[in-house]
This record gives C-alpha cells, sequence and structure tokens, in this order.
C-alpha cells in the first residue's frame, strides 16, 4: 500500500510514521508513507498557499492552484483508490471504514487548513471527506496521521500476530474488555480467577459479558445502533 499525504505543514508528519507498527510496516516493504509539501505547487512568488473567502468572511481559504496542480500530478503517476480531505466538518471516522481503506492500494491524503477547501474542489476532486472527532485541530496533519496509522495496522503483515487486530475495540462494534498480565495477585487485587482456570470456552463467554458490561456503561452509544454517520459516503456529489 502507498499512502501519499499533501500538506502544508510536513514537519508535522516527520514523527508519526518512523516507529512502532508504520515504521516497521515501511520498513518491511509493506507500506510506503509520503509527505509533499503543497507549497512545491504553488506559482506564487511568494508560494503563498491561502486565498480570502468570497463573501467577506474572517479568515483565509486554502489556495485551488497548489491543491489541484498538486493532486493531478499525483493522479498521473498512480491510480487512487480515495482521495482523502482531512477535515472537521466531513463524517466521523469509525473502524468499518478503516477497515475498508486498510485494502486500498493507493491512498491519497489531503490535510485542510484556514477555513478550508473552495467547496468546489470538494464536489469534483475528493471522493471522501473525514473527520477524526468533534473538536477543531490546527490543521488536518494530525488527523491524516491518527488515519493512516488505523489503516496500516490493518494491512497484513503489519501486525505480528494479525489475529489480534480483530479483537480490537469496535472491530465488532464493542469495547474490548479487560486484560490482565503477571502477577496474578498485585497489591492485593486478584486477576479474575475464570483467566486462570485455562478453560478456554469459559474464557470467552467472560470475555464476551465483559465487552457487553463495558460498553453499556462507558459507550452506550455503540449500542444504540445509530452511530451510522460514518457511512464511507460523502455529500453530495462523489464523481472523481
Ligand atoms: Cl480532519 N482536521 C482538523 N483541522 N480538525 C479536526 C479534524 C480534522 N478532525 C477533527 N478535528
Amino acid at each position: 500500500m502507498r499512502i501519499d499525504i499533501l500538506s502544508a505543514v510536513p514537519a508535522l508528519l516527520e514523527g508519526p510514521f518512523s516507529a512502532s507498527i508504520v515504521g516497521r510496516a515501511q520498513k518491511a516493504g509493506i507500506v510506503e508513507v509520503v509527505v509533499h509539501d503543497i507549497r512545491k505547487w504553488s506559482t506564487n512568488k511568494h508560494k503563498k498557499i491561502d486565498d480570502p473567502p468570497y463573501g467577506g468572511e474572517a479568515g483565509m481559504v486554502m489556495a485551488i492552484q497548489p491543491i489541484v496542480d498538486a493532486i493531478a500530478e499525483l493522479k498521473s503517476q498512480r491510480p487512487y483508490d480515495e482521495i482523502i480531505f482531512l477535515t472537521p466538518d466531513g463524517p466521523r471516522l469509525e473502524q468499518g471504514t478503516v477497515n475498508q481503506l486498510s485494502m486500498a492500494d493507493n491512498l491519497l491524503m489531503l490535510c485542510g487548513h484556514y477555513k478550508g477547501i473552495d467547496q468546489r474542489i470538494r464536489e469534483t476532486v475528493i471522493t471522501r471527506e473525514i473527520s477524526i472527532g468533534d473538536y477543531v485541530l490546527s490543521g488536518g496533519e494530525l488527523a491524516a496521521a491518527v488515519l493512516a496509522d488505523a489503516i496500516v495496522r490493518l494491512v497484513p503483515g503489519a501486525i505480528g500476530d494479525g489475529a489480534s487486530a480483530l479483537s480490537d475495540s469496535f472491530q465488532d462494534g464493542l469495547l474490548a474488555p479487560p486484560v490482565y498480565t503477571r502477577p496474578a495477585e498485585w497489591n492485593g487485587l486478584r486477576v479474575p480467577e475464570v483467566l486462570l482456570g485455562g478453560d478456554h470456552a469459559k474464557i470467552e463467554v467472560w470475555k464476551a459479558a465483559q465487552a457487553l458490561e463495558r460498553t453499556q456503561r462507558l459507550r452506550p452509544d455503540l449500542l444504540d445502533g445509530n452511530q451510522g454517520q460514518d457511512d464511507g459516503k460523502k455529500e453530495p456529489d462523489s464523481r472523481r
């Protein structure tokens, strides 16, 4: 898999992909993450990448020219499965979308800045929009890092124990059950007896009950069945 990220602040993305699972997956040749500075495509003599919005609103908008030229050049080099715009006003990211994106060969991510990008680009060039939650970051970079990390760990070979990803929180719509390790008693607190007993059927029943109880207590919204705001579609036009 290859992930290209278009950014106005590429320095923000230097760290997250060099260590741990994503770093190892890159070294193993399983994935390649390439960060591009949008300024490289600015034809403005000051390498400007913003423009004022029509309508006299405060703040700036990302300039059309560098974005469109960058995406055109990258698209001429490989066919992207998705061109993703990271923006706080997109549909909120959920595990189902991550699973879907982990099967892609080539992904292009555009990190939003300022007041965002021209609506016409969103409607014609962007194929999917993603927010990582209901709060505002100073740019889409950290959101792109979150998204890329969540995707890459699902690419076959990225995690040593592939089965581990299947038991993550959210994969079955529930939070994961609690985990315990040595010693069996710590500070007077014992590991639940069932986990020490070695009866695997019993352990599975216990884990399922714990997962359900934790989800009911901490994230009842996951059980309502109406968290489906991330349906993988984007509004309103999804021409590529
Ligand atoms: Cl994708 N971008 C920004 N700037 N803020 C966010 C976000 C994205 N997702 C949540 N907050």
